[in-house]
């Protein structure tokens, strides 16, 4: 039962938790992803929709269940997903032949007397992006990713659940590091808003990603500064010619 709600909001204060969010799929084929029995013939792809940490970070000490609401055209489109481990994913596995939105609802832990929330993302199934190299690269991979990267922001959280957010993983909890391939290190469970240092395959979000994006901004933001010093000498220019004009009329 949640508790009664006599608790104060922490003012003047903002908690924000990294999580990520989308779907990835796969078309059928017989090598790598082949159909399992009894799978209507229709279906073209198999899919995953999931709400997870990033880099696999634990969120479930914030986030204690997720709804997805599927296609009505899919059994049992209202799936609830609501015991997994610290440190594990929100998901639903389905297969099937069309793109549609799918509904995402976030429930908080009892202690944050938080409303739950709703979240919108449109499974992809084809391959798509502005580029021919990137629906290439999709193609090439076999697989169709649509992941968001996103912070959850508690707003003045109450003491009860501002304690949680910020108290270290109790032992036994996941929260522990956890070695990955290659060597990596991963907070497992530690309650942090941290996002990791580099990139590895299937978690793209980090400070790496981030830097390289600061980068393409500040060339970006350098290029829109040339563009307007040469918009602002083009229009110096025009002006010294309609001068000449405008004399040439009045002589
Ligand atoms: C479209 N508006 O026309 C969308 C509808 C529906 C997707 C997509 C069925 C799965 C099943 C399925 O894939 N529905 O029969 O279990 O593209």
């Amino acid at each position: 039962m949640a508790p009664p709600n006599n608790q104060k909001r922490v003012k003047g204060t903002q908690v924000y938790r990294p999580f990520v969010y989308g779907t990835i799929a796969k078309p059928f084929n017989d090598d790598t992803n082949p159909k399992p029995p009894g799978t209507p013939a229709d279906h073209t792809h198999s899919w995953t929709v999931f709400v997870k940490g990033v880099d696999d970070g634990d969120i479930t000490y914030w986030c204690k269940k997720v709804q997805f609401k599927l296609h009505e055209s899919i059994p049992n489109p209202l799936r609830m997903i609501d015991d997994i481990p610290p440190g594990g994913t929100f998901e639903v596995h389905e297969t099937g032949w069309g793109e549609f939105e799918i509904t995402i609802k976030l429930y908080y832990v009892p202690e944050s007397l938080e409303k739950p929330q709703t979240l919108y993302h449109h499974l992809r199934l084809h391959p798509y992006g502005e580029t021919e190299e990137e629906k290439e690269k999709m193609k090439q991979r076999g697989e169709v990713p649509a992941v968001v990267y996103e912070e959850q922001l508690f707003n003045e959280p109450y003491e009860n659940f501002y304690e949680i957010l910020t108290n270290p993983a109790p032992a036994g909890k996941g929260g522990k590091t956890k070695v990955l391939k290659g060597g990596m290190v991963s907070s497992v469970g530690e309650r942090t808003a941290l996002i990791p240092l580099t990139n590895r395959p299937g978690s793209e979000f980090s400070l790496e990603t981030e830097n390289l994006l600061l980068v393409d901004i500040k060339r970006a933001a350098t290029e829109v500064m040339r563009m307007i010093e040469e918009t602002k000498r083009e229009i110096v220019e025009k002006e010294a010619e309609l001068a000449t004009y405008k004399g040439a009329i009045q002589t």
